[in-house]
């Protein structure tokens, strides 16, 4: 009887075994472990949830500077789907391309958890800047697939569908040698982006003022004299463009100077949505070195393109 059992046995073994080999591949495969494994557990997640490993998403998109709770560190640790969190997603889903649901859905997930490049999508403010030295990538980081780009601000504030016509003007006292270099900038973004722009001497009614301010200017954002903070303006659809009256500016690329319509075209970028690019090359990327120049990048028009889904 067992004699007779064995064939059978061992001839199904041999059959079974190239598939046991494979189950063990697979689940070998399996095993390997991607620290982003609990999204996939996260999908479908949305705002007024609260669900375990919450906090390592949060944890996730503060690595990559789209979220940040400095201020608040119960909620960087709790697992609650709040608004900072679903605007936080807006803005990755923007950047990605992605349909700006705000919740985890299945396109948000796979491309959260393929691998990425290690640089943050949002470099914070003007630190780059002030230390005089150019951010440098993690060697190596050009290997990795996926490329950091544009950023828009927090909660993608923009100006509304109807008003793809903006006007601007320069509050009084303006220095006239200011406003050529401006209307260079507005018209470089117009060529290249859904907008249009004109002046207008209205500067009540106008969508954009361009101003000259010094120290506390009583915008809560008092400039600090020669160097440091050169220029800022405001998210949509604030409108306000304020450069500092105590840096040195140039109409021309002048050694020390700063060149007026290379910052307007930073500042405009801020104006229509535009938070700061981790792509070197493009205008709103924050480092900028005096005496020099610079233009728009593919990445800043794409940027743009995004936010307005043009
Ligand atoms: N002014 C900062 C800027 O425009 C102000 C700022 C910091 C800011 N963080 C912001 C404005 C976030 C909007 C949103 O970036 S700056 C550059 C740089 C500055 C910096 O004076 O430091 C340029 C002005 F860094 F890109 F070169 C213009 Cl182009
Ligand atoms: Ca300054
Ligand atoms: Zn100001
Ligand atoms: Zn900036």
């Amino acid at each position: 009887m067992a004699s007779k059992a064995f064939p059978f046995f061992s001839f199904t073994l041999l059959l079974l075994l190239p598939l046991l080999f494979q189950a063990v591949l697979a689940y070998s495969n399996e095993k390997k472990p991607s620290p982003f494994e609990f999204l996939q557990h996260l999908q479908g997640c949305h705002k007024g949830e609260k669900v375990k490993d919450i906090h390592k998403l949060k944890k996730y998109l503060e690595s990559f500077g789209y979220l940040s709770y400095s201020k608040n560190e119960t909620h960087a640790n709790d697992d609650d789907f709040d608004d900072f969190l679903e605007s936080a997603i807006k803005t990755y889903q923007l950047n990605y391309n992605l349909k700006t649901t705000g919740t985890l859905d299945s396109k948000t997930v796979s491309k959260m958890m393929s691998s990425r490049c290690a640089v943050a999508d949002i470099i914070n403010g003007t630190t780059g800047m002030r230390s005089g030295k150019k951010r440098q990538h993690p060697a190596g980081s050009k290997s990795f697939h996926t490329v950091a780009h544009y950023a828009f601000f927090p909660g993608n504030p923009k100006w509304p569908e109807s008003k793809s016509h903006l006007t601007y003007a320069f509050l009084p006292g303006t220095r006239a040698d200011a406003m050529n270099p401006v209307a260079r900038a507005f018209q470089t973004w117009a060529a290249n982006t859904h907008f249009s722009f004109s002046r207008t001497e209205d500067f009540a009614n106008a969508d954009i003022t361009i101003s000259f301010e010094s120290r506390d200017h009583a915008d809560g954002n008092p400039f600090d004299g020669p160097d440091g903070t050169l220029a800022h303006a405001f998210a949509p659809s604030d409108g306000r463009f304020h450069y500092d009256a105590d840096e040195q500016w140039s109409v021309s690329v002048t050694p020390g100077a700063y060149h007026l319509e290379t910052i307007a075209l930073h500042e405009i970028g801020h104006l229509l949505g535009l938070h700061h690019s981790s792509v070197e090359g493009a205008i709103m990327y924050p480092t900028f070195t005096a005496g020099e120049s610079k233009g728009l990048h593919g990445d800043d028009i794409q940027g743009i393109r995004a936010l307005y889904n043009k």
